[in-house]
């Protein structure tokens, strides 16, 4: 039996993916990749959508790659490449945007929020239509599964929107997609601001826990994460939003039950339990770093494992382009 088809991606917006990324998102790849024939790209066309230094972005690229593999991603087993090498979903993405309304991609609640952090002026059109990128990057695998966090979820009902249009207009050509949305407790927060999302180009990186860094940075950032002057480790996000990410992050890691952490700390303070979690997180992290910068020492190696999966993904994307070209009316070379 043919496996179904999943896809995701993350920005490689940073040099380091966060722990949010790694338990939102990577584990959960990580577990999937067994049961789908599954896609994971590293977007860089998405993140050319707000400035990015050309040398830096190259090495984004690279890195989020690394980490990728290094988290358990198997480019044997899953097709891991980058987005920009293959044509097919910048090609798509252009079509795509013909079917496509001005005030539905106005909509976007991404594209509002980052478009007022830089102003009209300087939000480009290439963020307007990033959900149109994006909405390609699903089509092109004829993808049934798309895994992503719960701020992604207005993105994959567009796409929905947009295969249904499109099928309904010139005929049967894509699988509509499903969104995998993750439960709650597998959001992760900043552990200096507990109410807002961690996030890996977030502006202080002191509440961020970073795949990459140094151990001792790692500790230092748990052992200082804010909490609140009860003593008691116990989950309410209302009133302990401090303790109960720490507990998320505690129970996501270990696959331990959240009751379960907070008996063994009942009675004990909040340094016990950082020093409980920091162990944890250090423990998960440091084979991970250690395989990420092997990765990242053979540079030219890691290239050729990417390309080689590009022209896997390439082979998919071409035969749903070439369907769509030919339904449109495009005329073909001879
Ligand atoms: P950026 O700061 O560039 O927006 P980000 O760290 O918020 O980056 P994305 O690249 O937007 O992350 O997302 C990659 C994946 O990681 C998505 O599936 C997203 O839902 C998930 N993710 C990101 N941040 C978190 C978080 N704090 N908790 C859980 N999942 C997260
Ligand atoms: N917009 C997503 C990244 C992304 C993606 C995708 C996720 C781009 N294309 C296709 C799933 C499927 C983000 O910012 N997390």
């Amino acid at each position: 039996m043919t496996k179904a088809r999943l896809f995701s991606g993350m920005q490689p917006s940073a040099d380091s993916l966060q722990i949010g990324n790694y338990i939102g998102a990577l584990m959960q790849w990580r577990d999937m990749q067994e049961e789908y024939d599954a896609f994971f790209t590293v977007v860089d066309l998405h993140a050319i959508t707000v400035p990015q230094d050309p040398v830096q972005l190259r090495e984004k690229t690279r890195r989020t790659a690394a980490q990728y593999i290094a988290a358990g991603i198997e480019p044997s087993k899953s097709t891991l490449y980058v987005q920009s090498q293959v044509p097919a979903h910048a090609e798509l993405a252009w079509i795509l945007s013909t079917i496509t309304g001005f005030g539905e991609a106005g909509r976007m609640t991404q594209f509002k929020d980052k478009s007022q952090r830089y102003g009209s002026d300087q939000a480009s059109v290439g963020l307007f239509t990033y959900p149109v990128l994006m909405a390609a990057d699903i089509l092109l695998y004829q993808t049934e599964a798309v895994p992503v966090g719960d701020d992604q979820k207005q993105h994959v009902e567009l796409t929905r929107n947009l295969a249904e249009r499109f099928n309904a207009r010139f005929g049967e050509t894509f699988t509509v997609p499903e969104p995998v949305i993750q439960k709650e407790t597998a959001r992760i927060y900043d552990l200096q601001d507990p109410t807002s999302k961690m996030s890996k180009s977030a502006e202080s990186q002191a509440g961020v826990l970073y795949l990459l860094d140094d151990v001792n940075v790692t500790a230092k950032k748990i052992m200082r994460a804010v909490t609140d002057s009860d003593g008691v480790v116990r989950y309410d996000r209302e009133t302990k939003p401090g303790v109960a990410n720490l507990l998320s992050i505690y129970a996501a890691l270990t696959g331990r039950e959240i009751s379960a952490i907070e008996d063994e700390y009942a009675g004990r303070g909040y340094g016990d339990f950082k020093k409980g979690l920091r162990d944890v997180v250090v423990a998960e992290f440091e084979p991970v770093r250690a395989r990420a910068l092997e990765l990242l020492e053979d540079p030219a190696e890691l290239d050729r494992t990417l390309a080689a999966n590009a022209d896997r993904a390439a082979t998919a994307a071409e035969e749903t382009l070439s369907a769509v070209y030919d339904r449109v009316g495009l005329l073909r070379r001879g």
